[in-house]
């Protein structure tokens, strides 16, 4: 007799991707786009390391909450996550706030970010609900977390990291017994408590939470009507699962991520305008931790239809050349000279030209004679003729953003100003 083949967890599963935070900490990289907006890595947006993780772990439902400057993350989903066909019961929803409730303009926290599409995730009926947030760059396969949700009975089950403990009170975190259940939970502590074993880190929550859709459905109505609540998964939820029911700590580590590679588990917030310059510029590396050329764990895009990259000599005879560096499609490098930076599609670097560790958005124009270094240039920035960055950062800082790190911001508000100083 033939038996029948279980179906893979993830089938039954729906990935809700949280995209309406703002992330304030990268300045005018989102003053007009929401932080799973922002381009990550030459070719993608922040929120499609999530969405990968979802499509490569199985998962065929999907649902993206917006809120904050929505426009650029709803055209990048529309015109690259596009291809779920609905025939074969597959879906990517976009879930802009205030289309469900007519009397709340905006979610009022996290949590109410799905309670106001219950009905539409009812509609779906899948077993079990994968909330994510879309600005994390990280590989992480969600089948194997499913599988440890169902076989521990757990209420929700936490994605998490160990993290230095003086980073730690940006996370929820938490505390373990010896069979990973959770027994406290504190979100954003000012002082976070350090690990018994390991007194220097601390357990951080990733905010990544696997519930049973029944048990989550139940929660969030409660929540919904209770005036003491913020609705808010970190704030709210959570702590009371912690204390009333069964939360259970699912470890990030190399063993959450099928690859054929030998890369090792990553996982980073690029939350600030360092951590975003250093994770781009890490992977012009020779071995970089993040490994994008791994096909077994494709990170899915928009691809914009292109030429490929071009290196020119200039009129002098100059060679356009670049080392150690990640050039997208559509650039054109003319007699400049280019290292350790990572150039986005369609990027234009004239003669005499010279970028060091440069993170140049798409449709970036470098004048001849510029010379950075250390710099983030915001997409289509008109780099003028002769400027110089990265040499004197008091000067660049009359004009530009720089960081606490020494990371310089330019966009091209900043370079009209100088333009009519
Ligand atoms: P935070 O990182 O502070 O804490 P939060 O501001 O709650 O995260 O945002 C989580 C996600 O939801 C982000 O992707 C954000 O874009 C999105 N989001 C925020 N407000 C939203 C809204 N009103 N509507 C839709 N989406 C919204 C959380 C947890 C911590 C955990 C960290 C890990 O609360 O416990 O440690 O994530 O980064
Ligand atoms: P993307 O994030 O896709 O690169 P842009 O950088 O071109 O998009 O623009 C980011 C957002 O700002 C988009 O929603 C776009 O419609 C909006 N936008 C672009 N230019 C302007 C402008 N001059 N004034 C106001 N909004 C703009």
């Amino acid at each position: 007799m033939q038996t029948k083949r279980p179906q893979r967890l993830s089938s039954r599963a729906m990935a809700y991707v949280l995209a309406g935070g703002r992330g304030s900490r990268l300045k005018e990289l989102t003053d007009r786009r929401a932080k799973p907006a922002v381009y990550f890595g030459g070719k993608s947006r922040i929120i499609d390391f999530a969405l990968s993780n979802a499509l490569n772990s199985g998962i065929r439902k999907m649902a993206v909450a917006t809120q904050y400057k929505a426009h650029s993350l709803i055209r990048h989903l529309n015109r690259g996550w596009s291809f779920f066909r609905s025939e074969r019961n597959e879906f990517l929803d976009i879930l802009p706030a205030s289309q469900q409730l007519d009397e709340e303009n905006w979610y009022r926290g996290t949590a109410d970010a799905v309670a106001q599409n219950i009905h539409i995730i009812d509609s779906y009926h899948v077993d079990y609900l994968i909330v994510l947030a879309g600005d994390h760059i990280y590989k992480m396969d969600y089948e194997i977390m499913l599988q440890q949700h169902v076989d521990s009975g757990a209420d929700v089950t936490i994605g998490c990291l160990t993290v230095p403990r003086e980073e730690a009170s940006a996370f929820g975190v938490m505390d373990v017994d010896a069979d990973g259940r959770i027994i406290s939970f504190l979100e954003k502590p000012a002082d976070p408590p350090g690990m018994p074993d390991d007194p220097n880190s601390t357990l951080a929550s990733m905010g990544i939470y696997v519930f049973d859709w029944k048990f989550l459905r139940e929660l969030l109505l409660k929540d919904s009507s209770d005036p003491n609540s913020s609705h808010d998964f970190g704030n709210d939820l959570i702590p009371d699962i912690v204390k009333n029911g069964k939360a259970v700590a699912h470890r990030f580590s190399d063993s959450c991520v099928r690859s054929s590679t030998e890369a090792p588990a990553y996982w980073r917030d690029v939350g600030t305008i360092d951590a975003f310059w250093k994770a781009n510029i890490d992977l012009t590396d020779f071995s970089p931790e993040l490994d994008l050329y791994d096909n077994s764990w494709p990170i899915w895009t928009y691809g914009e239809i292109t030429p490929p990259a071009k290196f020119i000599h200039d009129d002098e005879d100059r060679r356009g050349h670049a080392v150690s560096s990640m050039v997208s499609g559509g650039c054109i490098i003319s007699g400049s000279e280019v290292r350790n930076s990572l150039l986005f599609t369609g990027v234009k670097a004239n003669s005499y030209s010279s970028l060091k560790s440069v993170v140049a958005l798409p449709y970036v124009n470098i004048g001849r004679h510029a010379e950075l270094s250390n710099v983030v240039i915001d997409r289509g920035v008109e780099i003028p003729e002769g400027l110089v960055v990265g040499e004197d950062p008091d000067e660049d800082a009359k004009w530009f953003r720089v960081s606490e790190g020494g990371v310089t911001l330019i966009t091209q508000s900043m370079i009209d100003r100088l333009a009519a100083s």
